[in-house]
């Protein structure tokens, strides 16, 4: 009986040093985020709170998030997709783990707003990741340049960059546009004044088109230089992330350098997109991953977040941290006027993403 104690008893000791280990994470953790989308002291702030080591890793693509986990073991603990079409399609893969909402207190902060309008898209998003930023797609252009080159041009339309006519006097200074299928085709569409939903064929064929004619005025596909491109003076019209074109704003003005940039959230209609934090499946550090999702949560980390990047957040009270500059700049907040325009893009059928990936590759490739 004796015996039979003592190995029960050692048994019960090991389940709890397992357990005990299994709840001890080491002191790090892995975050995989777009570029340019914290301030300079967010990571620093949450070492010094919580003593977790942050290895900080950016990508300008949900095409780049996607590939990293679709492969597994990316190593990271906390990613930022956009939940549409995005998020959305993934967790269908079970490429997430589903959140621990006991370890996330500061979910109460998060906006209704935001949050009801991510459930009605699908009940599954929330499940799985919580709002980080929200954002319109737009255009910024070179005030001087384009009243040079192009004086009279629509400068509140995607016509400054899909009608030749516009983007054919501008070529020579630099037009570039996102590399991201999703955006262009959508914007080509709305430009068209058609669905930028629509699955049908000829739709898409019809908003090749009008890539394909403004090609040849194309300087680059790309989704974060022109951000420095702009500032320099390097790119008269760029196709950005809201908050992306600010921040060329802001660097150019700070830079003194005379290039003046206007920011705008074209008249035809503008994506707009809601970037979430999630955690991945096979993270290695779920627990820490918890920790840090919690502190972006709060309005005295998130709030000084928008001051820099120039994003809406979906945290209650982070304006108290903003400035009126930022507080009042209507592409960060557009009005209830502009917001009549805006869509969001819910996931299509594999079919079309299929077409619509060929179309893709082909135009770019100017094939
Ligand atoms: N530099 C931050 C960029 C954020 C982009 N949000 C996602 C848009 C996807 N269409």
């Amino acid at each position: 009986m004796l015996k039979f104690l003592a190995v029960a008893a050692v048994a019960a000791s090991t389940t709890l040093a397992v357990q005990a280990f299994a709840g001890e994470e080491e002191k790090s953790l892995n975050v995989y985020n777009w570029s340019d989308y914290i301030a300079s002291d967010t990571i620093s702030r949450f070492t010094a709170e919580t003593g977790i080591k942050v290895n900080y890793d950016v990508y300008d693509s949900n095409e780049m998030v996607e590939a990293k986990l679709m492969a597994g073991n990316s190593g990271y603990d906390v990613v930022f997709p956009s939940a549409l079409p995005f998020l959305a399609n993934q967790v269908k893969a079970g490429i997430y783990r589903p959140l621990d909402k006991a370890k996330l207190g500061n979910i109460a902060n998060l906006e209704e707003g935001v949050t009801a309008s991510l459930n009605k898209a699908d009940a599954e998003i929330l499940k799985f990741s919580v709002p980080y930023m929200v954002a319109a797609t737009g255009a910024a252009y070179n005030k001087a340049k384009i009243e040079a080159l192009a004086p009279g041009a629509p400068t509140d339309s995607w016509s400054l960059i899909f009608d030749p006519e516009w983007s054919g006097k501008l070529k020579d200074c630099g037009i570039s546009l996102l590399d991201d299928p999703t955006e262009v085709f959508a914007a080509a569409l709305v430009w068209l004044g058609k669905d930028p939903n629509s699955e049908s064929p000829d739709d898409l064929k019809a908003a090749s088109a009008v890539i394909e004619r403004a090609r040849p005025n194309i300087r680059y596909f790309h989704s974060s230089t022109y951000i420095n491109d702009l500032a320099n003076g390097d790119l008269c019209v760029a196709h950005g992330y809201g908050g992306d074109l600010i921040q060329a704003r802001d660097r150019a003005a700070e830079a003194k350098n005379g290039v003046d940039l206007q920011v705008y959230l074209p008249k035809e209609g503008a994506n707009v997109v809601i970037d979430v934090m999630a955690i991945p499946a096979d993270a290695p550090h779920p627990e820490n991953a918890h920790a840090f999702i919690d502190f972006m949560m709060r309005a005295d980390v998130v709030g000084p977040i928008t001051e820099a990047v120039g994003y809406a957040n979906a945290v209650k009270g982070a304006d108290a941290y903003v400035s009126e500059d930022r507080r009042t700049d209507t592409v960060i907040f557009p009005s209830e006027e502009t917001k009549k325009n805006f869509f969001a893009l819910p996931p299509k059928s594999p079919g079309y993403t299929r077409l619509m990936t060929r179309e893709w590759t082909r135009l770019k490739t100017n094939r």
